[in-house]
């Protein structure tokens, strides 16, 4: 296929409702959701708090008028917003009073419905009951999922080893589990990009413009605004274009082969950076020799791209050393969606290695980080039981980077017997998951699940009891430590009376719990916590709260240092990935599904006004999507008109496990191999806007394990695409 140079006036004719969203700075501003604007006599406070938009969290202002949200902006002391929000920040903060909150605990009765019951009442089932579960099956039987952040990995981690339990897990299965396993054995910890002072950027999938933060965005427009190169490898043409000067389309799944072919030229034409592979890598010769076979050509013929292509592109990439960077992505191509996705991340380290940009200005940076005050004075819950999942286990997978484990397979355990009771914080994996069939039928076996979340997400409606949080804007949570160039504390604090008075914030629920089950020695308020955290640093709680997030400590400073890799370097050769099965060189592999000519490969990703899959509840959120069609699958032109299929028509797509309707978008803008759906729809809660809007990627990818870290695939799957009604 062609690559693409790209011109704003071309980037605008395919996504103008993208472009308005990203366009430098200027995010949507939402304004008009509070009838309530603060008149001159009124009580207006400004407050600094986190965003819970995204997982970003990033420092948020809240205006409060008449003790009411009025609006938000970006807090410009927060190194991620930078004085910015984007425009889902303007629809979280209008949760507080959203209709369908939850307001108080539930419990499941016999015949499915749900009645309101009091927090004792719910602490002490609760509590009776996993002490039964646990002594008759052992700690290990217990599980806790969460989406990792600070109040529940603080509480809900020390809870889980308090009960004897190694069993945590999150989210990262479907998003960057195959990237964080392979960058954790090969560089020992997974870096940022130096995006702002780089001279040569290659994005893999990863979208600034889609999955968006705002001081990325800020950075990207720095960095091109002296003079930066910046090229997207993606499938599609994605909302980073704007800032972009080419896209090279690639066929999905194939990242690895371009890759592979990448250090092959770079190490051919001599264009590394020798001192630096010899002195801070190992295994660099058999490295270089396994290369030798990748050549452009043959890449070429894996991922569709001209082997002039691929060749300029690692010489280009190699001449700009050490300020070039292949970014580390979260989901994109190698988060977690192929086969060969743990290996992909490797050679995204590797090739990058190769030019010697680790922890140079421009390129790969291990950033510092706050180091907080310890809990000391309360014993540390330590349990011994082995985890269920085999993560980080000889023989097992060993590769899975431990605290996030495999989590597709907590419905396998349940089925099986082996894991008999769940408590999920902030997290929705009944609908997050491939396959929901499957995940629904293992989370129903359980004897016990417990949800904490603030309204009736798809996981909510099938637990036990449900425990209801208040919104992000009437809570305050443990202090927070955020890495880069400075290391930040950030804290997420109440700035508005809560609303439903009956709802309690995760950290008050899991000292309720612990008290029920005698498990209080091990456990802290959460001021005494924030204030003995804060203590080395030198930064008052009170100060905190009046700033919302302060810089503390030394600053990043450029030059290597010894990594946390086993050898201390550069994993050239990995003797881990020996042990766990595979060979200790990153090797070709392809993707497990082979997609036949009559066949599409359906592929997914972020839009800039959504989280995952519960913003389209939001109505301000929801409405973007409607006003502009984005809920649409893309198509290619030239597939389109051998199907008959036009522009905004109808289609039926369909997988060996799922099929649904959907309009499509016919472009040129997508290799001719894929189809993309975004990843935000198909909500099958009974949230009121969530009700059958869309299609939800998830349904039509069957359950699986990528072999090397276990994540879930999530792109392995070929789906057949019609027109309705033919
Ligand atoms: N708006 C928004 N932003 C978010 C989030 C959100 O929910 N909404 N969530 C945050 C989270 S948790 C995550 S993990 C990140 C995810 O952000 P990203 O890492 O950017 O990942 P995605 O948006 O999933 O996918 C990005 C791109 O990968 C492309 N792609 C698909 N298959 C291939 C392939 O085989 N090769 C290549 N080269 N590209 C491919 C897709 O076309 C898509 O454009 O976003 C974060 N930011
Ligand atoms: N269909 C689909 N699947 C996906 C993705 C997708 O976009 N779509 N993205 C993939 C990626 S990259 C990731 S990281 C994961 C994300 O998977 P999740 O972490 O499950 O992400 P969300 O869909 O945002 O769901 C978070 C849950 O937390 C609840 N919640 C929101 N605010 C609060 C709060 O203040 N307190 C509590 N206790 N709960 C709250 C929401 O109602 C929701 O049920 O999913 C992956 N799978
Ligand atoms: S990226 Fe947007 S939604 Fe996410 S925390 Fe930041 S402002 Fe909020
Ligand atoms: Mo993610």
């Amino acid at each position: 296929m062609k690559t693409w140079k790209l011109s704003r006036r071309r980037f605008l004719g395919f996504t103008a409702a993208t472009s308005a969203l990203i366009a430098a700075g200027s995010y949507m501003d939402f304004k008009t959701w509070t009838s309530a604007p603060p008149e001159s006599n009124n009580d207006v406070k400004r407050i600094p708090t986190l965003c819970n938009g995204c997982t970003s969290r990033c420092g948020m202002i809240v205006t409060i008028a008449n003790g009411r949200v009025f609006r938000v902006d970006g807090n410009p002391n927060h190194p991620y917003s930078k004085g910015k929000l984007c425009a889902r920040a303007h629809g979280a903060a209008t949760l507080a009073y959203h209709p369908d909150r939850l307001t108080q605990p539930m419990k499941r009765g016999v015949n499915g419905t749900y009645e309101p019951i009091s927090w004792q009442q719910a602490f002490s089932e609760i509590g009776h009951k996993l002490k039964r579960i646990l002594d008759k099956n052992g700690p290990q039987s217990f599980v806790y999922l969460e989406n990792p952040k600070e109040s529940g990995v603080v509480y809900g981690q020390r809870f889980t080893k308090a009960l004897g339990s190694n069993n945590f897990f999150s989210h990262h299965t479907t998003c960057s589990l195959s990237r964080d396993s392979a960058f954790k054995h090969v560089l020992g910890d997974i870096p940022a990009s130096d995006i702002a002072n780089s001279k040569f950027i290659i994005f893999i999938g990863r979208s600034y413009g889609d999955g968006i933060r705002p001081s990325s965005v800020q950075s990207l427009v720095k960095a091109r605004s002296k003079g930066a190169k910046v090229i997207i490898i993606d499938p599609r043409l994605n909302s980073t274009s704007p800032l972009a000067d080419q896209w090279i389309p690639i066929k999905p799944g194939t990242d690895l082969a371009l890759l592979l072919a990448m250090a092959n030229v770079i190490i051919g034409e001599n264009l590394h950076d020798e001192a630096f592979v010899k002195e801070q890598g190992i295994g660099f010769d058999e490295f270089a020799a396994a290369m030798k076979e990748y050549t452009p050509e043959w890449a070429s013929r894996q991922t569709d791209i001209p082997a002039s292509v691929i060749r300029q592109l690692a010489v280009d990439f190699a001449k700009a050393k050490p300020k070039a960077v292949i970014e580390q992505s979260w989901k994109g191509a190698f988060g977690c969606n192929y086969e060969n996705s743990t290996e992909t991340s490797r050679m995204v380290v590797l090739v990058n290695s190769l030019i010697g940009n680790i922890n140079r200005i421009g390129g790969y940076q291990f950033g510092v980080a706050p180091h907080f005050g310890k809990m000391d004075q309360y014993p540390a819950p330590k349990a011994t039981a082995e985890r269920v999942d085999g993560a980080g286990i000889k023989g097992k997978y060993l590769l899975t980077y431990p605290s996030k484990g495999v989590t597709q397979l907590v419905p396998d355990l349940a089925k099986q017997g082996v894991v008999k009771a769940a408590l999920v914080q902030h997290y929705n994996p009944v609908r997050n998951t491939p396959d929901p069939k499957t995940i629904l039928e293992g989370y129903k076996q359980l004897e016990l699940l417990v949800v904490c979340d603030i309204w009736m997400s798809e996981t909510a409606q099938i637990a036990d009891y449900v425990l209801p949080e208040p919104s992000f804007l009437e809570r305050t949570e443990t202090v927070e430590g955020v890495s880069g160039s400075k290391a930040v504390v950030a804290l997420r604090q109440q700035v508005i009376d809560k609303i439903h008075p009956d709802t309690k914030p995760f950290h008050e629920i899991i000292l309720g719990l612990a008290k029920a089950m005698g498990l209080d020695r091990y456990f802290f308020e959460l001021d005494e916590y924030n204030r003995q955290a804060l203590a080395p640093l030198g930064v008052s709680y009170e100060d905190l709260k009046l700033k919302g997030a302060i810089t503390v400590g030394e600053e990043w400073k450029e030059g290597f240092k010894k990594l946390k890799s086993k050898s201390g370097k550069v994993e050239f050769s990995c003797q881990t990935f020996a042990d766990a099965g595979f060979t200790a060189v990153p090797k070709w592999i392809p993707p497990k599904v082979t997609i036949q000519t009559d066949e599409f490969r359906l592929i997914h990703g972020k839009q800039n006004v959504h989280s995952h899959s519960s913003t389209t509840n939001i109505p301000i959120l929801k409405q973007v999507t409607l006003d502009y069609e984005l809920d649409r699958l893309w198509i290619n032109t030239a597939r389109a008109k051998q199907l008959g299929i036009q522009d905004g028509d109808t289609v039926i797509v369909e997988s060996a496990i799922h099929s649904g309707k959907t309009k499509v978008k016919v472009t040129e803008a997508i290799h001719p191999e894929a189809v993309f759906y975004p990843s935000h729809y198909g909500s099958f809660s009974n949230l009121s806007q969530n009700k059958k809007f869309g299609l939800s990627v998830c349904d039509f990818v069957s359950h699986q394990f990528e072999a090397m870290s276990g994540a879930a695939n999530m792109m392995e799957v070929a789906v057949k695409v019609r027109k309705d009604g033919v």
